[in-house]
């Protein structure tokens, strides 16, 4: 009564004292044990393998011509009933191997029942930690061996190298199936590759009574199936003795492959126990490192972000080229001192702002612009032209042009090319256009007769210049108020010779003018009638010059207008001689009022007026 009690009591600390003190033995007792992970385990080892920090039991560590044994570290005595029949046992254990090079592997490992634990006398390699080369397949090894083999040995008639086999003192097998189970529901077998690093479980069940060995294999988190994959009739009364020893082996040979075993169940009489796979190890990533979780994270977003701020470098470089590119052609490279960077003139404008506009006018935009390195103030005209056709003759000229210097000239000083524009750029006016002094009243101021005769002069030079001291003679043919424009010191300038040139066959919509003397003088018929109809002939009677004007002068003006544009060409004074009147180095003319009929007048004043039609 008291033996009894004492031990039930020393059952139940047994428990306590097992279950605190390692949680991963659910049961242990002299006929079964599970463990799901061996942290804390008592196995004993011997060779390489270890039990790491994590509890996975490691049989070989990933060096060459090593081998490793672990054994539960007390026997089983199997000769219990006497007569010495090996009772009925079952064992179960879930494993992975690791293979570094995947066609060529290690040679695999075995779960072993002998009749000692002693195994130092064998040899890695092919033997798997089993035999050495002389004792192999001998009586007296007393052995029975599950082998899961991973690489095949004609020495040993192995039948591949992925195979599974049940071994008797030696590696011989007595009979082996290549790795995989049957489906329960088709009865179809799968393979299963051992070197796949996947965990897998082995059952392996011997029947006392009919003396079947079953071993049965499937990958984890499957339930046993019910065909084991490989079954042989041996009766192991004729291997085992009574005391034995349960546990694993394994070796590595010139290749190296790893051998894990993460959780293992024993029971004699009686199923093995299930090993709980919730609570089994985990296994140490094996191969390349893998990236870090953040790098996981990071690395695509980074990229994503880096391949994005790439493409939108190239696209504001694509569009900065593209807003700056020119036109340019071989012919031009005479001309490369006059031409400007497109770039330089976007600048100087403050990309062509509208504050910055100066006036529109029949050939396109003028804006105001200050060059960035020379501060000097320009005019900028860009004409849209699409046609390549007369360009390079139209930018000779220009560039010609801009070798023109004379105080009573607009200086261009070069051009810029572009696709479908063509770009001007001219010394700036600050007083802006004479157009605007005789339309605009309200923002500028009247101008005083004084002005209007030293403008009148001095596009009176100008145009002389321009007939006659230039060694080409160069037409305006666009004599307006809004052509003639105002420097700082109120001085006529005239703007836009040449450019009606580039049109003169496309919009221009006035007859050409022949190049000859006389129709320089139209020019400024032209001129001084516009004047003096728009201008100082209304001013006689406007309030504005308030009769503030030379009598004298004002009848000079009147007179030469209508001289130079007398319908007798040879009645009409030359430019030099304009010159002279109006500098007061000649008597005025006398002008003969029986020329003047109003059909003339009519005449003259048409735009269109032609001289041959006279
Ligand atoms: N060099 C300049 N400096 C200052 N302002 C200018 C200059 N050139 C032109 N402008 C201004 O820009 C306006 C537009 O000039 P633009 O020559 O394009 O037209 P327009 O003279 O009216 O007609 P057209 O096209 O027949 O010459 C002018 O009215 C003038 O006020
Ligand atoms: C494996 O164990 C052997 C013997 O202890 C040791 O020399 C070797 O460095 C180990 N290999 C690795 C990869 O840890
Ligand atoms: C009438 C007029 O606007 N005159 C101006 C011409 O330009 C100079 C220099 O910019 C100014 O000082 C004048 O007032
Ligand atoms: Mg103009």
């Amino acid at each position: 009564m008291l033996v009894s009690e004492m031990n039930h009591l020393s059952l139940l600390l047994h428990l306590i004292f097992f279950i605190v003190l390692n949680p991963s033995v659910l049961s242990t007792s002299q006929d079964q044990f599970v463990y799901s992970g061996f942290t804390g385990v008592n196995l004993t080892l011997d060779g390489v393998a270890t039990v790491t920090p994590n509890g996975l039991l490691e049989l070989t560590n990933g060096t060459t011509l090593l081998k490793g044994h672990a054994f539960h570290p007390t026997p089983f005595h199997f000769g219990e009933t006497s007569n010495g029949t090996v009772p009925s046992f079952s064992v179960s254990y879930v494993f992975a191997i690791y293979c570094a090079v995947p066609v060529i592997c290690g040679h695999g490992m075995a779960f072993l029942v002998a009749a000692s634990n002693n195994f130092s006398n064998t040899m890695p390699t092919q033997y798997l930690g089993l035999t050495n080369d002389h004792n192999n397949g001998k009586a007296t090894n007393h052995f029975f061996a599950v082998e899961l083999d991973t690489s095949q040995n004609d020495e040993f008639k192995d039948i591949n190298n992925n195979h599974v086999g049940i071994d008797i003192n030696g590696l011989n097998s007595v009979n082996s199936s290549k790795a995989g189970y049957y489906d329960d529901s088709d009865g179809n077998l799968h393979n299963l590759t051992l070197t796949s690093y996947k965990m897998m479980q082995v059952w392996v069940e011997y029947n006392r009574d009919s003396t079947h060995i079953d071993v049965t294999l499937a990958p984890l988190y499957m339930a046993k199936p019910i065909k084991p994959i490989l079954s042989t009739t041996y009766n192991l009364s004729r291997v085992l003795t009574d005391m034995v020893y349960v546990g694993f082996s394994a070796s590595t040979g010139t290749i190296i492959s790893q051998q894990y075993v993460l959780g293992w169940s024993f029971g004699v009489n009686r199923p093995a126990p299930t090993i709980d796979i919730t609570k089994l190890p985990k296994l140490p990533r094996q191969g390349p490192k893998p990236r870090s979780k953040v790098l996981e994270i990071v690395l695509p977003i980074g990229t994503a972000a880096f391949v994005i701020f790439v493409g939108a470098i190239v696209v504001l470089f694509v569009r900065r080229r593209l807003r700056y590119t020119e036109l340019r052609e071989n012919w031009e490279v005479e001309f490369g001192p006059h031409r400007f960077s497109y770039k330089d003139l976007v600048h100087a404008t403050k990309g062509f702002k509208s504050e910055n506009l100066l006036g529109a006018g029949g050939f396109g935009r003028v804006y105001k612009g200050v060059l960035q390195v020379s501060k000097l103030e320009i005019a900028v005209k860009r004409i849209s032209h699409d046609s390549k056709q007369g360009m390079k003759e139209f930018v000779a000229e220009v560039v010609s042009i801009g070798r023109l210097q004379h105080r009573n000239l607009v200086k261009l000083h070069g051009y810029c090319r572009r696709k479908g524009e063509l770009i001007l750029v001219y010394e700036y006016m600050s007083n802006g256009s004479l157009d605007k002094y005789l339309y605009d009243q309200e923002k500028k101021p009247t101008l005083t007769w004084s002005q209007r005769f030293q403008i009148i002069k001095g596009i009176a030079s100008g145009l002389l210049y321009l007939h006659e001291d230039w060694e080409k003679v160069v037409l305006h043919r666009d004599i307006k108020p809004s052509n003639v424009l105002l420097d700082d010191e109120f001085n006529g300038r005239l703007g836009d010779f040449g450019l009606a040139r580039l049109y003169e066959h496309v919009t221009c919509g006035r007859k050409p003018i022949d190049r000859t003397a006389q129709g320089n003088h139209l020019v400024l018929v032209d001129w001084v009638l516009d004047c003096w109809r728009q201008g100082f002939l209304v001013d006689a009677v406007d309030t504005r010059l308030q009769g503030a004007y030379n009598a004298d002068e004002a009848c000079l003006a009147l007179k030469l207008g209508l001289l130079s544009s007398h319908p007798f060409i040879n009645l009409r004074p030359n430019m030099r001689e304009v010159m002279q009147y109006l500098d007061g180095n000649m008597p005025p003319p006398e002008l003969n009022p029986g020329h003047m009929s109003f059909h003339m007048l009519c005449l003259m004043q048409n735009k269109g007026f032609d001289p041959e039609t006279i």
